[in-house]
């Protein structure tokens, strides 16, 4: 008896100290709430970027294609389509046993000219623009059934004021343009989760659109699964209170959430109004970039914060969220650097450009109920 409690000391002892020394993973701290995505680019999927790769593997468990699976990517031509980048993605995802997003199917940005024209270069007609997008969609979400366990349907099909986007997909085809999508992504994969994806569902107005577009499509019976409130946030935007009333308004619609591509800018606002349209281009100026030369610590502290803040939102209805996602690794990997404005030094991710954890890493942790590193 004796010996055996001792033996049963000296293990507790030895995994104690295992678990103590073991380096503070994301994945490791959220295991069992949610999985912890990164959105990842060429070189991480090529292999190129190894130190990227290596935080990949260490930290996450999930991964979404920042571009290679958007319609211009991947299907270029009518009548050709580019795997070479998307295959890797795969492979790299199922190599390390992670969770695979592909992204996005339906978007009016980063969609060649000719999807909406015929031969002539005139407008399709509504049948001709659905054929298409059946087309699309069950080559590209056919091609990994089974692989990529869940799509983003429809991407950012809202305006501000929770009145639909008069793209070209919705002039043409009409409101259901969505339903089909999400119905034609269905019949391709019948097992992968489908989202609806998009950012500044925080705001009332534009809550109010995506919680009367989920209630019809549930209504109707379309497979959608989840919500995707994107996250391009700021230090001050969205509060805590806003996070929190968007994650239950959309848990009442019996979706899920998947915090989608999380970032935190803490650079000075260059645009009057909150956003993350990719259109928005503005001219640099120094005042708009004013931590070249690295980020004051009382800003690091602010930001480390502000993301210990929306991950205890993020916990608190982990039974609705499946995922947080960043939108990158590393600071210098982040589309914030070029948006809204080109060649800015931005700092909205958890590991700085020399790939090393921030102090938004350690908080992260913490949040979690995990000692830091
Ligand atoms: O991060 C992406 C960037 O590299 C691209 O240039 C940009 C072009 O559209 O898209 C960025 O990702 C966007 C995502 O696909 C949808 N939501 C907003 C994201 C940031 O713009």
């Amino acid at each position: 008896m004796q010996v055996r409690s001792t033996v049963l000391t000296a293990l507790l002892v030895i995994g104690f100290a295992a678990t103590a020394q073991a380096p503070a993973s994301l994945k490791g701290a959220y295991q069992g709430d949610f999985v912890i995505g990164a959105a990842i680019n060429a070189a991480q999927i090529t292999g190129e970027d190894a130190r990227g790769d290596a935080t990949l593997k260490a930290q996450f468990n999930s991964i979404s294609p920042e571009n290679c699976l958007k319609w211009e990517s991947v299907h270029p031509q009518p009548d050709r389509y580019d795997f070479t980048i998307p295959d890797l993605y795969v492979a790299f995802g199922e190599k390390n046993h992670m969770f695979i997003v592909g992204h996005n199917l339906v978007w009016h940005n980063q969609v060649p000219a000719w999807v909406f024209r015929d031969d002539k270069g005139s407008l399709l007609d509504r049948d001709a623009l659905l054929a298409r997008m059946r087309d699309h969609i069950h080559t590209v979400v056919g091609r990994y059934k089974g692989r990529i366990q869940s799509w983003d349907v429809v991407n950012e099909a809202l305006n501000e004021d929770g009145t639909l986007r008069q793209s070209l997909w919705e002039k043409i085809i009409g409101d259901d343009y969505i339903a089909k999508a999400f119905q034609y992504a269905h019949e391709a994969d019948p097992q992968a989760q489908l989202t609806y994806n998009d950012y500044n569902l925080e705001n009332e107005a534009k809550r109010k659109g995506a919680i009367a577009l989920v209630t019809k499509l549930k209504a109707e019976g379309v497979p959608i699964t989840s919500v995707g409130l994107q996250g391009h946030d700021s230090l001050t935007w969205p509060t805590v209170d806003q996070m929190d009333a968007a994650i239950s308004d959309f848990a009442k619609l019996d979706v899920k959430v998947a915090i989608s591509e999380l970032d935190i800018d803490v650079l000075p606002p260059a645009a009057r109004q909150q956003t993350a349209d990719v259109t928005l281009n503005i001219q640099q100026n120094a005042a708009l970039n004013p931590y070249v030369n690295g980020l004051p610590d009382s800003v690091q502290q602010q930001l480390a914060k502000r993301y210990a803040d929306l991950f205890g939102v993020f916990l608190k209805h982990r039974d609705v969220v499946t995922r947080v996602t960043f939108w990158g690794v590393t600071d210098g990997d982040s589309w914030r650097n070029d948006w809204p404005v080109r060649g800015r030094t931005s700092y909205p991710l958890l590991f700085d450009r020399a790939g090393q954890p921030k102090a938004a890493f350690d908080a992260v942790i913490r949040a979690a109920g995990q000692p830091a590193s």
